[in-house]
């Protein structure tokens, strides 16, 4: 069900061509720009009108309005399942702890005397999060974009979701709910590329919603392709790309664990990424053999979990040591990489590339998905390398305060000036020269 790459026997590559050997999907974001850019340009046009269209042509939904109603928020809150909501609240509330303590403070920096740089921290006036609808309807992203938001001090948050037929065209109601859970009373029915065009442009009228400045929140292409085509103009979180996990194990791991592991992200996608990382030849035979009876027993097997495990982007990697396993995980930078092996922690802390880090038997991904109290929405395709995942500092933006005196402007002139000149830009220099009446002190 699963491939093998048997990188044993000869020393690694390097690098790129590491990378080059391991597995991933095929996500061509560039492909669905195509298809996207239409539709932006549409929703730019005709706002509103080309919403209620698309809703009818997308998601076979009459739409009465847009904007969700207070009403349907507080009713979706009222009927959700007791133990869903004591859930979410638990997800929120560790949430919160985590990235409450991510908060920056304003710092000064005395530079030279009378010259200082203040860094403050601004949050993002308006954000636009998006929720998927579909095959994933998630109210625990609903949880991992706001709070961050919310800690950030973003004072105006909206939410879209893409209207359900089965539910007379609101979004779904575990979505409305956790808006309601968690204060957010802006949402609209709008779905993919749409939404973030929405967001993006703006739409006027009783319904409309004002533009954002950034949007964030996980998707199909469609939505990372919007993403993409709306870059510059507002800001983005990433591209997300179909879900990966990757386990770094050795022969000390329960292969109980780690296949319930694999399957619990192969679970989200036909094209999410299963990539196990092993120098132990048994564990590797021992999760090929647990992964048939746990999948065959699984909910989704037919449609994503089978192959999403068979697909290309999906592996067990024997290598010689754990040293090497350890410039696998390095070279893939995995979404989420789990490391189940004697001294976890220790193996954990020489990782370079994931978007997060699970430490030994007892910190399932799974757990991070929902009540870690860390963040979900992660770098994928391999971004671990170059980004973060989402934060409060995701939703901040660091100004430098520059406040110099006379003095300390006047002892560093001659410095600019020089520089200047090496630039040939002059009249840099001239804009100091100007103030100590064109004669530089220090030349
Ligand atoms: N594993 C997904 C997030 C998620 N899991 C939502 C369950 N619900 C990407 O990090
Ligand atoms: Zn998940």
């Amino acid at each position: 069900m699963i491939s093998r790459i048997d990188l044993r026997g000869d020393t690694l590559p390097e690098g790129g061509a590491l990378r080059d050997l391991l597995p991933r999907a095929e996500f061509d974001v560039e492909a669905a720009l195509e298809k996207v850019r239409p539709i932006c340009e549409d929703v730019h046009h005709r706002g509103t009108a080309a919403l209620i269209e698309y809703a009818r042509t997308f998601d076979g939904v009459e739409l009465a309005q847009v904007r969700v109603p207070a009403q349907a928020l507080a009713d979706a809150l009222e009927q959700l399942d007791p133990a869903v909501r004591a859930a979410l609240e638990e997800s929120i509330r560790r949430a919160r702890i985590v990235h409450r303590a991510q908060r920056r403070t304003e710092h000064t920096t005395q530079v030279v005397p009378g010259g200082t740089v203040t860094e403050k921290w601004i949050p993002v006036e308006r954000v636009g999060l998006y929720a998927p609808g579909g095959r994933s309807v998630y109210p625990s992203s609903v949880v991992m974009n706001v709070v961050p938001a919310q800690e950030a001090g973003v004072e105006s948050i909206a939410l879209a979701s893409p209207p359900q037929k089965e539910f007379g065209g609101l979004p779904h109601p575990t979505i409305l709910a956790a808006c309601a859970l968690l204060g957010v009373d802006e949402v609209y029915a709008a779905g993919g590329a749409v939404a973030v065009a929405m967001f993006a442009y703006g739409t006027t009228g009783p319904d409309g919603c004002p533009p954002v400045n950034m949007v964030t929140g996980p998707g199909n292409i469609w939505v990372a392709a919007a993403k993409r085509y709306f870059t510059g103009r507002i800001g983005i979180d990433t591209e997300a790309g179909p879900t990966e996990i990757a386990v770094l194990a050795d022969a000390t791991a329960d292969p109980v664990h780690v296949a319930a592991d694999l399957i619990s992200q192969a679970e989200h996608d036909p094209l999410a990424a299963a990539v196990l990382v092993t120098d132990s030849a048994e564990l590797a035979a021992a999760v090929e053999k647990e992964l048939e009876p746990q999948v065959a027993a699984s909910k989704h097997v037919e449609d994503r979990i089978r192959p999403a495990l068979a697909g290309r982007q999906s592996a067990i990697v024997l290598v010689d040591s754990l040293e090497d396993g350890l410039k696998v995980v390095d070279a893939y930078g995995a979404e989420h990489l789990e490391v189940q092996t004697a001294d976890a922690a220790a193996w954990a802390a020489r990782v370079r590339n994931a978007g997060a880090i699970f430490v030994g038997a007892w910190s399932p991904v799974s757990l991070g998905d929902y009540c870690a109290g860390s963040n979900h929405v992660l770098p994928t395709a391999g971004c671990a390398c170059h980004s973060s995942g989402l934060s409060v500092q995701s939703f901040l933006r660091g100004v430098h305060i520059v406040d110099y005196t006379r003095d300390a402007l006047a002892e560093v002139t001659h410095h600019v000036v020089a520089l200047a000149e090496a630039e040939d830009l002059p009249a840099h220099g001239a804009a100091l020269k100007a103030r100590f009446g064109w004669k530089v002190p220090g030349q």
